[in-house]
């Protein structure tokens, strides 16, 4: 036999060689809840919608098939953990992880709503990928900045700008007192600002900056690319140009071609800043997709160096909870289970850390409040919040910069004002008040 229930076992205990999923499932009430839990470890382990006899045919694919060990129901739905044998999975190939734990299960009728809110991963997985190749102190050792947060910025508008005002933009927020410059996430290689061209002339705008400013600076640039092979040519170029760092769109790329990247970055020893757009797709529903926190994972056993994780006062829905659960699973070494929202423990043994990045609607006036539940091991990305000052770029960026001292230096950003005249006039441009 190997009907659905057959995949739900509430006595199996797991050890430290199974992946465990939690997931959040909504139960058709055609359905009873048993079948639609088998439902889910069956199609996203072994089986298929009828009864194969599989256990009698080849009893030794039990070996790698997935099982029901825990189910709780809370008041806003079911919430059961998987255990899938870590045989299961292919080494260092994330992209087969998720075509199982995260692939037919979502569109099944046995369910009505399926989150998967976490996976964690095993020692042995810690092994396969190779995790962040800098980490957080290695970020900060390029820019010589032990304590304080990092400061980007994305020029805006996002494209459409030719090559040479992108990067007169960087020079303007690089002197202005911000550490890096950010390309868009849909910025790449358009006709009216060819990738080749852009780096070229914003590194060099840069090593002005950085000679002028006796500071270190840098630029994100996207290398996301209509091809894997193309986009390793263009990492392989920014390194020719004297870059630290690639940015990719993980989630409009995929993890292989991320997985791919962080394999040519070990050779170039390039940063990796991972861009998340299109990730709302998945995170937004707390009732059915993916959850950031799962995102937030994947990103640092694969090993970027950066990930953006929101803001939660912000322009995009970013919820407290998930912001600070990614936070966890991006800097500790091992993280709690969080029983109230379902989260895994993970041991991420010596994997370096990510750098979170919280940006997406923030101005000087509320970059206080970011640091005040983020702490300020964290970078800090304004753009329509430097770009969209009265006074221009430069005049954005002094008043980034000037926020953040402030906090530092723990006085208002009224009382920094009164030094700062850039400060004073983005106040009152934004205030404090956080955009809808
Ligand atoms: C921010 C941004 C980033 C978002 C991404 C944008 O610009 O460049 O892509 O922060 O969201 O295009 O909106 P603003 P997240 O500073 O002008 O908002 O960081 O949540 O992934
Ligand atoms: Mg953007």
């Amino acid at each position: 036999m190997a009907g659905y229930e057959d995949f739900v076992d509430l006595e199996y205990k797991p050890n430290n060689k199974d992946v465990i999923a939690s997931f959040k499932v909504k139960v058709p009430d055609w359905e009873t809840p048993e079948k639609a839990f088998g439902a889910v470890a069956s199609e996203s382990s072994v089986g298929t919608w009828t009864d194969l006899n599989i256990w009698e045919k080849y009893p030794h694919v039990k070996k790698v098939a997935a099982k029901v060990y825990s189910i709780e129901h809370s008041p806003n739905g079911y919430w059961i953990k998987i255990a899938y044998p870590e045989d299961h999975f292919e080494q260092n190939n994330p992209s087969q992880i998720l075509a199982s734990i995260a692939g037919n299960v979502f569109g099944m009728k046995a369910v009505d709503g399926l989150r998967l809110q976490d996976i964690s991963f095993t020692k042995t997985m810690m092994k396969e990928y190779r995790g962040p190749q800098f980490g957080i102190n290695g970020i900060r050792k390029i820019f010589n900045a032990e304590k304080r947060p990092l400061m980007l910025s994305v020029a805006k508008p996002k494209v459409g700008m030719t090559t040479a005002e992108h990067a007169d933009i960087g020079y303007q927020i690089w002197t202005g007192g911000l550490d890096l410059l950010k390309d868009d996430e849909n910025l790449t290689n358009q006709k009216f600002n060819p990738f080749k061209k852009r780096v070229t002339a914003s590194l060099k705008l840069r090593n002005k900056a950085e000679k002028e400013t006796g500071e270190r600076k840098s630029y994100l640039i996207n290398v996301t690319a209509p091809t894997v092979q193309e986009m390793i040519e263009r990492a392989r170029f920014v390194k020719k140009e004297g870059g630290e760092y690639v940015m990719i769109d993980i989630i409009a790329s995929g993890w292989t071609a991320v997985n791919s990247l962080r394999e040519e970055c070990e050779d170039l020893g390039l940063a990796i800043h991972a861009h998340r757009a299109m990730h709302g797709a998945m995170t937004r529903n707390q009732d059915h997709g993916f959850s950031m926190n799962c995102v937030s994972k994947f990103a640092r056993l694969i090993g970027v160096d950066q990930l953006h994780i929101g803001t939660v006062f912000g322009k995009l829905v970013s919820p407290k909870e998930e912001v600070l659960e990614c936070q966890k699973n991006l800097t500790q070494v091992k993280v709690k289970p969080d029983m109230t929202h379902h989260y895994l423990e993970q041991n991420w043994e010596k994997m370096e850390q990510v750098f979170p990045v919280s940006s997406g609607g923030l101005h000087p006036g509320i970059v206080d409040k970011i640091m005040g539940l983020l702490g300020t091991n964290i970078m800090l990305q304004l753009g329509g919040g430097v770009h969209g000052h009265p006074n221009g770029s430069y005049a954005g960026a002094v008043a980034m910069r000037a926020a953040v001292e402030a906090y530092l230096d723990k006085i208002s950003a009224e009382e920094k004002a009164k030094t700062c005249p850039e400060l004073k006039i983005a106040l009152k441009q934004w205030g404090h008040t956080a955009p809808k």
